[in-house]
């Protein structure tokens, strides 16, 4: 899954894909270097980030959709209106990060559409969630929250081989638990759907390098991240740089047979 956020703040490639044009031959650039869907967002969820509008979130993403014909994307949004103007344009997955909280509409229109769908654990929410997260036992408590929440989908009426989930690495979660979550990544693939894992460029990555304040992650680490989380179970890998997560993927595929 190739990242496209077209927001001015994301915490990598902000501004990098503000334009439409540019963000539809980056989209395109993706799935032609090997991209299964190519994700696209208007709205940053980086920690501290406080959201945007309704109107706003439509005005960035749907210029790049409608430039997207035959592409197959993910629309990454937790505003049931901007994944209902998504499908219209040929969205096939909602990857919403509030795993269905955060818009009380989003969970009948995923139903209704019969398109895919991404849960995600998020502890708190982005303006506050680095704080000081606390778990019991970060794996068991996200494992236990992404079960809740597909027995929500499910008894809403979303077709459960639709829904994959994903331990939302970075959200709301410390250095040491987003390696935890991927180490022990068996006892989420456990709940039998399809795992995704989103450490690309994170600044967990950063952080055990060596920098404490770093806000984000080299591509050597990112990719050393998403080749341990398919070792152990994850089948969508979240990348900003899909050419070498590829390559790398390949090469794991064919070592692991
Ligand atoms: N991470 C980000 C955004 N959306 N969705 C899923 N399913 N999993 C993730 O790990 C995930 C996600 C944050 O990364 P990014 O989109 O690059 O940055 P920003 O939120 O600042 O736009």
């Amino acid at each position: 899954m190739g990242v496209v956020n077209v927001t001015p703040d994301s915490f990598s490639d902000g501004g990098v894909h503000l334009d439409p044009d540019v963000a539809a031959v980056a989209a395109r650039r993706m799935v032609d270097e090997g991209a299964a869907i190519v994700d696209v967002g208007g709205e940053s969820t980086r920690p501290g980030s406080q959201g945007v509008t309704l109107d706003e979130e439509l005005g960035r993403v749907v210029p790049v959709l409608e430039r997207l014909d035959g592409v197959p994307v993910s629309i990454d949004t937790a505003k049931a209106e901007v994944a209902r103007r998504a499908l219209a344009l040929g969205a096939e997955l909602v990857n919403d990060v509030t795993a269905l909280r955060g818009d009380p509409r989003m969970a009948e229109l995923v139903a209704e559409s019969h398109c895919y769908l991404c849960l995600m654990h998020m502890q708190g929410e982005p303006r506050t969630m680095q704080v000081d997260p606390t778990y019991d036992d970060v794996v068991a408590d996200v494992a236990a929250f992404l079960d809740e929440r597909l027995r929500f989908a499910v008894d809403s009426g979303i077709a459960e081989e639709r829904i994959c989930l994903d331990p939302g690495i970075g959200f709301g979660k410390t250095v040491a638990q987003n390696f935890e979550l991927v180490r022990r990544l068996d006892e989420l693939a456990a709940l039998g759907r399809p795992i995704v894992i989103g450490f690309s460029r994170k600044s967990s990555l950063g952080r055990v390098l060596g920098d404490p304040q770093a806000r984000t992650g080299p591509l050597a680490a990112s990719v050393a991240a998403a080749v341990t989380a398919y070792e152990r179970g994850a089948t969508i890998l979240r990348v900003h740089d899909v050419r070498e997560h590829v390559e790398a993927l390949t090469v794991a595929a064919a070592v692991l047979g």
